[in-house]
């Protein structure tokens, strides 16, 4: 288990914006919990927040993040494109299209696995990262709105790195870089080469060109027929591609093309 502390990531930080503020703590309830009061009282975009365990950590819909205590990267960045000292985006980022920042973080992250390990990561849709396709990562973005204006972001990241994920519920499908390496992979490095690559395709985001090309080509269940759990109930259908807000656009079996914001690939579907 390396040692993570607000000074070494500072010395090892390979990123100009994200992480240069950081608030580390060896436990939280959630980084996006602390992350979150501190955009409210006036964080800075980039600013960072780190633990080695969190009490309380979650994924979406209230489900839980498991981890334990110093085998993982748990962490959360604040971001303000309205803010952000990395390109004037006065305009910032329209919340209907938050789903890019997910976009971003998870192909950072996955060329920071890439570069750092030699794994190629899958993602799936909408914000899995998945090593042999067993779960590894996921992402996590909550909104600050002002009105209808995007005040901040919390993007908050969970990597299973050098830890046994074999010990977590075996429901969940996990898998940790450690375990599919079968070595001891140190978190300070792929942290900084995850901040530094989520920020050039947040810099890039923030001047006006898309991530999600980038994003599609690099999901793993375009093509596939997949069951689709959403708000409205089951939808079964073959997932076609993604529309240029993230959304997943599943052909059903009428024929229609629905595009799906918010759900969950709940199994590849009968072939
Ligand atoms: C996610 O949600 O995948 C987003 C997870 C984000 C976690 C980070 S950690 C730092 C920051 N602070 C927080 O409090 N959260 C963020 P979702 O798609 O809803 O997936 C949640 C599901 O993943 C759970 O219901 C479990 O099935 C599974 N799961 C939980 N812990 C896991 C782990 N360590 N590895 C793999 N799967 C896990």
């Amino acid at each position: 288990m390396d040692e993570l502390s607000a000074e070494t990531i500072r010395a090892a930080l390979r990123s100009e914006c994200l992480g240069r503020q950081v608030l580390y703590q060896d436990r939280m309830d959630s980084t996006n919990s602390t992350a979150a009061s501190l955009a409210r009282k006036g964080a800075a975009d980039g600013f960072l927040v780190i633990a080695d365990e969190q009490t309380a950590g979650r994924g979406r819909l209230g489900r839980p993040w498991v981890a334990p205590r110093g085998g993982a990267l748990l962490f959360s960045l604040v971001l303000r494109p309205h803010d952000s000292p990395l390109h004037k985006c006065p305009r910032g980022l329209d919340p209907r299209r938050a789903q890019a920042l997910t976009m971003v973080c998870s192909l950072g992250v996955r060329q920071a696995i890439l570069e750092t390990t030699g794994l190629a990561a899958q993602l799936k849709w909408p914000n899995d990262i998945l090593l042999d396709g067993r779960k590894a990562g996921g992402i996590l973005c909550e909104l600050g709105l002002d009105g209808p204006r995007l005040a901040y972001a919390v993007v908050g990241i969970g990597l299973n790195v050098d830890m046994d994920a074999r010990a977590l519920p075996a429901e969940y499908r996990a898998t940790s870089l450690s375990n599919e390496l079968g070595r001891h992979v140190p978190r300070l490095r792929l942290l900084c080469a995850a901040l530094l690559y989520i920020e050039q395709r947040y810099r890039s985001l923030l001047a006006g060109a898309p991530v999600v090309e980038e994003w599609a080509a690099a999901l793993q269940t375009i093509g596939q027929r997949v069951e689709l759990s959403t708000a409205e109930g089951m939808l079964e259908g073959i997932a076609e591609g993604v529309d240029a807000d993230g959304a997943l656009l599943l052909r059903l079996d009428s024929g229609q093309v629905r595009p799906v914001l918010v759900g969950d690939i709940a199994a590849p579907g009968p072939a």
